[in-house]
Formats: structure tokens, C-alpha cells, sequence
């Protein structure tokens, strides 16, 4: 049997990837793993961040990123600022079988979904409503910061067969300003997977993410042989050093890799946990903290 492995962002993903981990050991392929993580971070109304009950945008509306991508084909699909749908992973996934319209935002994206038969429902649940209602309350009493609290479920699978998926998804930075997008479907930046090397996935400021393209940095720095320990701290670290001289400020930024061996990495500037399974270790949740 060749290895299997699974890594996800946060310990919200813990149930997922247990799911993910079963599948795997069973033989499924990369590809339905890593959805059914997702699905199931997406289908908990207790993640804030994720999904359904994800923390709404400033005018009150969940809009919803996503995306995936197979390490096998190179194929991605990801919906950005997507309404009212309860599985923006899968949406992402069909859309990666397309040559062209791979990429769909707003309401293009809601509308591809209803049309092709994904579970349409209002994504505001009546507690995401109610933190909504008075974080607007706060903003207009005292000057506070709108974005605390946004967390990223990222995942990777590696399947028996040795093929790699990475896929995304998240309701983005609450009280983000209608149509924001974040790093989280954007290719190289919050993901990126190729079969021959490996993958990565982040979580954290988009913003800043993106500035460093860092899914793909990790995938090839691990394709010039190093670690996915090695390729995390090297680029995640001086990303953020250069970050800070250069912009002035870094937001919160944490990756996630793991190789097509089996072999994981992460690197992060904030108290970051993260969970792992392979066909040698049971499931686990790990704490990251930043580099000394
Ligand atoms: C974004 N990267 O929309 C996402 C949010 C996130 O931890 O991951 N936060 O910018």
C-alpha cells in the first residue's frame, strides 16, 4: 500500500478530517477526500468562518470563496463572493472540469450553482446575524478594527494511488466590504497542487497572502527538494520579513504543505492549530506557534 495523508487548517477541521482519513484508508481518491472535509467544516453552523453560519460581510450577507484543485490534471475550479450556497467546495470542484469558466464570482457563481443543482439556502444563521448586528452597533459607537475573526478550512489529501487535491473554503474576513475577495480561491496564493511535488493551502489576511503568491512558493521550494518543513519556514518566514520591511505591517499568515511522500509542513506567525492523519498516525490536532 503507498502512503496516504491528509492535513487541515484549524481544529475545526478535526471531524472532517477524520471522515477524510476513513475514506482514504479505504482507498477513495484524493479528490472526494479532501470535498468531504470540506463539506463537513462547511455544514457546521458552529464554524463562523466557514459556510453555513460564516460571519456575514458589512451589509449583513454571507458571500462565500472557494476553491480546488487537482495535483493530478492541474485542473481548478473556485467561486469568489458566492451567495446562498451551502457547498461552495463543490461547486469549485465541478467548475475545475471545465476548460474555460473555471473561475465564477458573485451572482454568475450562485446562478451556475442553482442551475446545476446544488443546495441553495440562506447562509446567515440567526447567531451570525445577531454578532453582525452588533459588531455594526460597535463600529458606529467607538472606532473598532471590523475584521477579527476569520479562519480558512484548507485541506490536502494524498491518496493511495499517490495523487494530491488541495481545496478551500471560507465566508472571508467579517465585515469585509461587499464583493471582497481574499486569498482563499485565488491559485498559488491561498492553494496550490501538483501530484509530482506535493501542496499547499493558507489561511489568514488574503491581502497579505497574496503578496507573496505563497501556496506556490511552498510547492516550489518542494520541488527543489526541499521539505515541506523546509519549504514552509523558508517561505513563510521571509516572506514575513520582507513584508515588514518593505509594507510597514504583516497580518496573520499560516500555511499549511504536505508532499506526494506523505511528509507535512507548516509555518505561521500567530498561534495556529492544525490537524493530520496518515496511514502510520491516528488523527490528530497539532499547535503551531511562530518562529522564535
Ligand atoms: C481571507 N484568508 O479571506 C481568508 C481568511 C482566513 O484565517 O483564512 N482567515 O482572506
Amino acid at each position: 500500500m503507498n502512503n496516504w495523508a491528509v492535513i487541515s487548517t484549524w481544529n475545526m477541521s478535526y471531524e472532517g478530517l477524520k471522515t477524510s482519513a476513513d475514506l482514504l484508508k479505504k482507498g477513495t481518491d484524493a479528490k472526494d477526500a479532501v470535498e468531504k472535509l470540506i463539506n463537513q467544516v462547511e455544514s457546521n453552523a458552529e464554524y463562523t468562518s466557514v459556510g453555513y453560519g460564516g460571519l456575514p460581510n458589512e451589509n449583513g450577507i454571507v458571500q462565500m470563496d472557494a476553491a480546488f484543485m487537482d495535483g493530478n490534471t492541474l485542473a481548478q475550479g473556485s467561486v469568489a463572493a458566492i451567495e446562498n450556497v451551502k457547498h461552495a467546495v463543490s461547486v469549485a470542484r465541478k467548475l475545475s472540469s471545465n476548460k474555460t469558466n473555471s473561475f465564477l464570482v458573485g451572482e454568475g457563481a450562485s446562478n451556475y450553482a442553482m442551475k446545476n443543482g446544488f443546495e441553495m439556502t440562506n447562509m446567515l444563521t440567526a447567531n451570525a446575524k445577531k454578532t453582525w448586528q452588533q459588531k455594526v452597533k460597535e463600529t458606529h459607537e467607538h472606532d473598532v478594527h471590523p475584521y477579527a475573526g476569520h479562519d480558512t478550512v484548507g485541506a490536502i489529501t494524498l491518496d493511495q494511488n499517490g495523487a494530491v487535491t488541495v481545496a478551500t473554503s471560507t465566508s472571508g474576513l467579517f465585515m469585509k466590504k461587499n464583493g471582497r475577495i481574499g486569498d482563499s480561491p485565488l491559485s498559488g496564493s491561498g492553494f496550490y497542487a501538483d501530484s509530482d511535488i506535493g501542496a499547499a493551502a493558507a489561511t489568514g489576511l488574503g491581502e497579505d497572502i497574496m503578496k507573496g503568491c505563497l501556496s506556490y512558493e511552498i510547492v516550489r521550494q518542494m520541488s527543489a527538494g526541499r521539505s515541506p518543513q523546509e519549504a514552509c519556514d523558508s517561505a513563510v518566514y521571509s516572506f514575513c520579513k520582507k513584508l515588514k520591511q518593505r509594507y510597514g505591517q504583516v497580518g496573520e499568515i499560516s500555511l499549511i504543505a504536505l508532499n506526494n511522500k506523505g511528509e507535512w509542513g507548516v509555518a505561521t506567525n500567530v498561534e495556529f492549530t492544525f490537524c493530520v492523519a496518515d496511514n502510520k498516525h491516528k488523527a490528530q490536532i497539532f499547535t503551531a506557534n511562530p518562529a522564535p
